[in-house]
């Protein structure tokens, strides 16, 4: 089947028959269907219909490099050539994984040397979550297994890296394992009231210390936490949170895992948040933007700490997948790292597109629906309320973003929706025009939804 044979109703009623989407209410895919997304170049991508729509989310928070990369494309061809396949499992390895094994050490904070390979963001939490669980044991102290994240954090959609997680929505639906619990983040716009920033940095960080000391520092193995929230809503941190966290950290002697699936790869204007933030993690989970999502690939990047410990005595680890280390997702792994830095995305993000990212977003803050605005690098929320005077936000959640997003999108811009933030992570290769042409239609957006509102 190609485009051409069916019509656009004719390829959503079949996607709809067959296909359990993620993230998906089947019903409404059922009455009515998805859009078939056919093709991709630059920062583009074209529905079946032949719809361009900005992409201002570059997939979902990963295609760092931008669509169309043909380099990206040689090198999973020339690997697929060469050795499609091969496990890691029996005392055998292959050439790009060496490579990226060696390449991600260099870039990843320091004293993290060592990396596992999973498929996903998920699975690699989960191995996250097996290897702290491990290295309490071999340190004698297996009563360690509680797991301290925080609300809106997010982690995964396997049982173990939801319930790390703090969607609830997620833990309603048989993702509440045992062992972990949540802390509030620091979530400035609801939470930081009147507070200075350091002030309310230290406040934020005093829930774990209340929380560790709640369970008992004796049963606390880990706390987790991504450097900037993203699919919790780009809750960004105030400066002095993470120096505090770490230093409860290591007052407790609690592992420090920071969860960089989003952030890393130069989103941020650094290889990793963690580089910005001055951040010393035990553990770093890796994923989206270690390929551009052009294979499916993710890492465990764990310190000298653990690593060590596991290599005296650890014995066999009995945990891996098919496809840990596979040699075509390595290959395009190490073509992508190439362009981010060949192309200098990292020092344009940080020096460039990031700043005029927040500058050019900022001008959306005069708007009657707008309440906040945030950026990170090429992070960025734009948060809808009732009322500025407060913020009062919306009775029924979701509902105003939900109607930006799609103003957004009709206008041809592919904005995501997080409660009633409108949510922007785009390409690294983004250009100022590409913000402002972003910008504009999130205004165009924003007023229609004020139009639907009856707000002025
Ligand atoms: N950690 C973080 C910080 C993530 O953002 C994962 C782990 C899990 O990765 P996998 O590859 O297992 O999906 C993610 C994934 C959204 C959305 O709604 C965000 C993600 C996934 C799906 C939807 O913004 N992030």
């Amino acid at each position: 089947m190609t485009p051409d044979d069916l019509s656009t109703k004719e390829w959503q009623l079949l996607d709809a028959a067959h296909h359990m989407a993620p993230f998906t209410d089947y019903g409404e895919q059922r009455k009515h269907g998805a859009r078939i997304i056919t093709h991709a170049e630059g920062h583009y991508i074209y529905d079946v219909e032949g719809t361009r729509i900005l992409d201002g989310m570059a997939g979902l928070w990963c295609v760092n490099v931008g669509y169309g990369r043909q380099s990206l494309v040689d090198a999973a061809a020339e690997q697929m050539t060469t050795l499609p396949y091969y496990n890691n499992f029996f005392k055998t390895s292959n050439k790009p994984v060496v490579a990226l094994s060696k390449r991600l050490a260099d870039i990843s904070p320091e004293g993290l040397n060592n990396v596992f390979y999973a498929n996903s963001g998920s699975e690699a939490n989960d191995t996250i979550i097996r290897m702290v669980r491990h290295f309490w044991a071999l340190e004698g102290q297996p009563e360690r297994r509680v797991i301290i994240g925080r609300e809106y954090g997010y982690h995964g959609s396997t049982i173990m890296s939801a319930s790390m997680g703090g969607m609830s929505g997620m833990h309603d639906q048989a993702a509440d394992e045992a062992d972990f619990v949540h802390i509030r983040p620091p979530y400035g716009f609801l939470h930081q009231g009147n507070q200075d920033d350091a002030v309310f940095a230290a406040n934020a960080a005093s829930w774990l210390e209340d929380k560790i000391i709640e369970i008992g520092a004796d049963k606390v193995a880990a706390f987790v936490a991504e450097p900037v929230q993203g699919a919790g809503g780009v809750i960004v941190p105030p400066d002095g949170y993470f120096e505090h966290i770490q230093n409860i950290c290591k007052r407790y002697d609690i592992v420090f895992i920071v969860d960089e699936v989003i952030t890393g790869f130069g989103r941020t204007g650094e290889w990793f948040a963690s580089q910005r933030m001055n951040l010393s993690p035990d553990m770093m989970t890796m994923a989206k933007g270690l390929t551009s999502g052009y294979m499916p690939m993710s890492g465990v990047m764990v310190g000298d700490r653990v690593a060590d410990r596991f290599i005296a005595d650890g014995g066999e680890f009995y945990h891996g997948f098919t496809y840990s280390g596979h040699p075509v997702a390595a290959a395009v792994a190490l073509a992508n790292l190439d362009i981010i830095e060949n192309e200098g995305l990292i020092e344009r993000v940080r020096e460039d597109t990031g700043p005029y990212l927040g500058e050019a977003l900022a001008l959306l803050a005069d708007h009657p629906l707008v309440g906040e605005v945030r950026t990170y690098g090429l992070l960025a929320a734009i948060e809808l309320v009732e009322s500025k005077d407060g913020p009062v936000l919306f009775d029924k959640v979701g509902h105003v973003g939900g109607l930006c997003r799609d103003h957004a999108l009709s206008h041809g811009l592919m904005m995501r929706a997080v409660r009633d933030g409108m949510i922007l992570s785009p390409p690294l290769t983004y250009t100022r025009d590409d913000i402002d042409a972003t910008v504009a239609i999130a205004r165009t957006a924003l007023d229609a939804t004020a139009g639907d509102l009856g707000v002025s």
